[in-house]
Parts: C-alpha cells; sequence; structure tokens
C-alpha cells in the first residue's frame, strides 16, 4: 500500500455522490389520501369518501387516546424495570386504529411488534400485550381466539406468513381478507420482496399495511428506496397508495376500499401509511443520537389525536364531558394495566421450552436436560450451605 492511499484510507469517508442518499426529488413525493388536515378540516378525496356518525367519530378518538395512554404506561413501566422492553407507538395511533377498525371479525391480522393499537381494535386485553415484554410469556394471547397472529419481530418475516394464510383463505372460497403489518425498513427484506411476488400471482386476498414511520432504528427511510415505497407495488402487479397515516379517517377509508378489493377476488394492495415514529425506536434506544429536535416538532404539528380533537370540537361532535370522562377512563386503564403487570407470576423457568415444537426435538430436549442441571445446581449449593 502506499503512503498516499493509506493517508486517503485513513481520512473520514465524506459521502459521495456514490454513497449518500439521494435527496429525493421534489417530483417523486405524491399526494396523500387525506381526508382530515392537521388543522381538523374536513375534506374531501375523489377516490376515498367516508360518512360516519358522530358516535362513530368519538369511538375512533376514544380508541386513539386509551391506546397512547396504555402506551405511555407501558414505558414507565419499563424505566420502573417491570418490563424488559417497549416498543411504543406514539404517533402512528392514527394509522393503526384507522386500519383496525376497517377490519372485520374474520379478517386475519399479522403484526409486528409495535401494533398495540391494532391488537386494541381486534379486542385483544392490553395487559396481554405485555407479558413477552415483560419476559414471562413466549406471546401472551391466544391468536385464533382475535384472529391477531402473536408479534412478530423477525423482520419482515410476517408478511409472509400473512400471504401463506391469505392463499389459503382463497382456497377455502371465504371472502375474509387478511392484513400484514410491517415498517419501512422491512420493505427492503427478502421476505417482504417474495411476498409481494406470491401474492400478486396467486392473487392472494391480503392488504399489505406499510407503516412508514420515517426511521428504521437510525436508518431513515432514504436508506431503504430511491421511491416512495407504495410505488413498489406497481412493479409486482398491484396497486400501491400512500395514505396520511396521520389521519385516522383516511387510514379507515383507504384500508376499508383494500380489503373491499381483496374480498372480491381482485389481491392485494400495498398501503404506504405515511407517519412518523415519535419516540424512540424501543426503550433501548435514544434518538437524540441520529435526529434532529425539529423533525420531530413538525410532525407534532400534525398529531393523530389533536387533529381529530379540532375537528369534534370545531363540529360539537363531543363536549368537555365526553373528554372529561375519557380522561378518567385512561387513568383507570393506566392502573389497570399496572397492576396487572406488577402481578403476573414468573414462569416456571423449564417453560422456556414449550410450544417449540408441537411433537418435540432431540435438540430441544438436551437443551431442557442441560438447563434442568443448571437450576439443580443452584438448589445443591443452597441445600449444601444449611
Ligand atoms: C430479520 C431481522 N433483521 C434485523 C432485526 C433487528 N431490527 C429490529 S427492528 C429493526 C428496524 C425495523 O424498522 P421498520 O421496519 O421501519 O419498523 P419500525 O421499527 O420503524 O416500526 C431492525 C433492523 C430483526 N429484528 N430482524
Ligand atoms: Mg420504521
Amino acid at each position: 500500500m502506499t503512503v498516499e492511499s493509506t493517508a486517503a484510507a485513513r481520512k473520514p469517508r465524506r459521502a459521495s455522490k456514490r454513497t449518500s442518499a439521494a435527496k429525493k426529488p421534489q417530483s417523486a413525493e405524491p399526494q396523500l389520501v387525506q381526508l382530515l388536515t392537521p388543522e381538523g378540516e374536513r375534506v374531501e378525496h375523489p377516490d376515498y369518501s367516508i360518512d360516519l356518525s358522530a358516535d362513530e367519530l368519538r369511538g375512533l378518538y376514544r380508541d386513539m387516546v386509551l391506546t397512547r395512554r396504555f402506551d405511555a404506561e407501558a414505558t414507565a413501566l419499563q424505566r420502573q424495570g417491570e418490563l424488559g422492553l417497549w416498543a411504543s407507538l406514539l404517533g402512528q395511533e392514527a394509522a393503526q386504529i384507522g386500519s383496525g377498525r376497517a377490519l372485520r371479525d374474520d379478517d386475519y391480522v399479522f403484526p409486528t411488534y409495535r401494533e398495540h393499537g391494532v391488537a386494541w381494535c381486534r379486542g385483544v386485553d392490553p395487559t396481554n400485550l405485555l407479558g413477552m415484554f415483560r419476559g414471562v410469556n413466549h406471546g401472551g394471547w391466544d391468536p385464533n381466539s382475535n384472529n391477531f397472529h402473536l408479534y412478530t419481530i423477525v423482520i419482515g418475516s410476517q408478511t409472509l406468513h400473512a400471504t401463506g394464510y391469505a392463499m389459503g383463505v382463497a382456497k377455502d372460497g371465504a371472502d375474509s381478507a387478511v392484513i400484514a403489518y410491517f415498517g419501512d425498513g422491512a420493505s427492503s427484506q427478502g421476505d417482504v420482496a417474495e411476498s409481494f411476488t406470491f401474492s400478486a400471482v396467486y392473487n392472494a386476498p391480503v392488504v399489505f399495511f406499510c407503516q412508514n414511520n420515517q426511521w428504521a432504528i437510525s436508518e431513515p427511510t432514504e436508506r431503504q428506496t430511491r421511491v416512495p415505497l407504495y410505488q413498489r407495488a406497481q412493479g409486482f402487479g398491484f396497486p400501491g397508495v400512500r395514505v396520511d397515516g396521520n389521519d385516522v379517517l383516511a387510514c379507515l377509508a383507504v384500508t376499508r376500499s383494500a380489503l373491499e378489493r381483496a374480498r372480491r377476488g381482485e389481491g392485494p394492495t400495498l398501503v404506504e401509511a405515511f407517519t412518523y415514529r415519535m419516540g424512540a425506536h424501543t426503550t433501548s434506544d435514544d434518538p437524540t443520537k441520529y435526529r434532529a429536535d425539529e423533525e420531530r416538532a413538525a410532525w407534532e404539528a400534525k398529531d393523530p389525536i389533536l387533529r381529530l380533537r379540532a375537528y369534534l370540537e370545531k363540529e360539537k361532535f363531543a363536549d368537555d364531558a365526553f373528554f372529561t370522562a375519557l380522561d378518567a377512563e385512561s387513568e383507570t386503564l393506566g392502573k389497570r394495566v399496572r397492576e396487572a403487570v406488577r402481578a403476573m407470576p414468573d414462569p416456571d423457568p423449564m417453560a422456556l421450552f414449550e410450544h417449540g415444537y408441537a411433537d418435540g426435538n432431540s435438540l430441544v430436549d438436551e437443551e431442557r436436560a442441560q438447563f434442568a442441571a443448571y437450576q439443580a445446581s443452584f438448589v445443591d449449593s443452597a441445600e449444601e450451605g444449611k
């Protein structure tokens, strides 16, 4: 190696045209489907309309407020050492409640690890979401009771599960639909591309709901794609649409339309919900290390809950008594979750080996025996000390 090349190698790497993430050209920024502006003004969209009663609108608001309260409680519980980890959905309430409320009971959901709002819509008790994060169970709910699959941490893999399930639904001749949630980062996974291919060619009744929350831990969306994510669908032969992910009405309308399309046997749709992760990736992450405060502030102005509240107040769809009662309900929920988590019994350590294989497995049997011996070694030393 020459002196020059060594010196060059030591220089800090400057972003070059080749390595830097290209700034997206303005023309590549498409219009979002929006039915409620950040200021809480109702607007119409030529392809998506929605007509909800005041009661239904208050219902969506209540769902978002209680989900945010639950999420805040879980974050606090992690900080108090009651949970090992928590992945907050702060900022993504509209994307999750809008899409979650578009579903029918017989539809099936394949979530990631952040879909607490969708779980809420499915009727999964929020306390059940916390067992895995406390480390006392492997999941915490029966997926088939609410047609809500267990949380999936292997990024993107649930899109394949959803596609396979949807192909099965079609073979059964049912008119249910399937929805797979995933993130902007997951869109780079091979599994997601494979699920797009399979669902397209088999015309599977599945909706791919991508919450583009702008970040995959510390990687911005510019590192995942050169085109708006929803445009990926075109190359696979099915429609894609970008919706304002902080607008619960638009998320509901767009998801409903995609689900209806799936039910009619017209195949998959990609919905890109353009939103923002207001909090950290998980409680183990510190976003101040990689993103600017101004960015978060800009998104705070588009808060999904505040904009629906502004609309409810302006149209007099909700009064003070409603908001006060909801505050009280939120506190009751927080308290219930806190107490339930603290009361969760520690599992038998040997339960770790259960549920991996229906019919057992020799490797797991070996590991179980090793772990049993290890556990027993503690008992022995305690006995010896007596
Ligand atoms: C296959 C795989 N690779 C890497 C990881 C580590 N990991 C956990 S979350 C995450 C980022 C996911 O980002 P995104 O899909 O945008 O979802 P978000 O967390 O923003 O909701 C990564 C890389 C993982 N869990 N699984
Ligand atoms: Mg993301």
